[in-house]
């Protein structure tokens, strides 16, 4: 049984690898998976941040305005966390991938900036990032890689409270984010799906709105999702050690 998994694997990496190669356009959409072997924990996973945190307590507008300093505290912790890891193969991979293809767009759930730190180029952050903030008086917008601050931090043009530049649940996804990433779905010859667990939307329908629209789909993820069934291609296994493999 074991040989014949791991030769099912390798004729599936190898397939996903002949017709990615060979695709006009390629999108990739990712989730927490893909920066698990960074040592960045996921959300739903056994050692999800979401177990020791709840979701909905922390990462919703109404969380924030409530306790804006309960929810930085959040922020700064996984900020903390987050400074010390560095991009792992499976994101190296997708920046050798975009160079290979002539139409490449990368959807991110991540929030982490492990993408942009890796070197990938066309990327859509459609729940932001969090090291970015937003001024919720005046709107500015900008960077900062802090880790210690007094929370809530305070706007330096008008003094208003800045809050984490991320979607919280509840939140819409910027227009213009999102309707780019619907565009990259239905021009798309092949999406991989890498390391989400399907569950948030509207990021879990992106697999069916490439697939009505003619994509072949396959999802590289360490267990099955509730959105297998749905998929033309599941390669079970780490991105890590897959994705190199696809991208050769
Ligand atoms: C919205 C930023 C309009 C903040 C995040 C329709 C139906 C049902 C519900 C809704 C719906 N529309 C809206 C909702 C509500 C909500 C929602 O989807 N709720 C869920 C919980 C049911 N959605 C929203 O609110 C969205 N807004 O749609 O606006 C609207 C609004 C209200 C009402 C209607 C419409 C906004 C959602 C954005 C939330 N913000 N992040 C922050 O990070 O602090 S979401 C958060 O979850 C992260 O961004 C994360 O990326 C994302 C998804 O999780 P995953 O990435 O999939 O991570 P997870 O841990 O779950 O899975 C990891 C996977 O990797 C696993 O499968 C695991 O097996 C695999 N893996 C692990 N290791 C590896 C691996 N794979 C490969 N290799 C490995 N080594
Ligand atoms: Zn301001």
């Amino acid at each position: 049984m074991a040989l014949n998994n791991s030769r099912t694997l390798r004729d599936k990496i190898l397939k996903a690898r002949e017709l990615i190669l060979s695709s006009e356009y390629v999108v990739v959409l990712t989730g927490a998976g893909i920066s698990a072997e960074s040592g960045v924990p996921t959300f739903r996973g056994s050692d999800g941040i979401w177990r020791n945190y709840n979701a909905m307590e922390l990462a919703t507008p109404e969380a924030f305005n409530t306790n804006p300093k309960l929810v930085w505290e959040f922020y700064l912790w996984r900020r903390r966390l987050i400074a010390s890891c560095n991009p792992n193969p499976a994101h190296y991979a997708l920046v050798k991938l975009e160079q290979k293809v002539p139409f490449f767009t990368l959807i991110t759930q991540n929030v982490d900036g492990l993408h942009h730190k890796a070197g990938s180029k066309n990327v859509l952050e459609i729940h932001g990032n969090l090291w970015r903030v937003r001024c919720t008086r005046c709107g500015r917008n900008e960077y900062d890689t802090k880790t210690e601050m007094d929370v809530p931090p305070r706007c330096d043009s008008c003094g208003g409270i800045l809050r984490p530049d991320v979607v919280w649940f509840g939140e819409t996804l910027s227009t213009d984010v999102l309707s780019e990433a619907i565009n990259s779905l239905k021009k798309a010859d092949i999406l991989l799906i890498v390391g989400t667990s399907g569950v948030v939307e509207p990021a879990a329908s992106f697999g069916m709105i490439a697939r009505q629209d003619g994509a072949f789909v396959i999802e590289v993820n360490l267990e099955k999702t509730p959105r297998s069934g749905f998929y033309n291609l599941t390669i079970t296994g780490k991105a890590g050690e897959v994705l190199p493999q696809i991208v050769g």
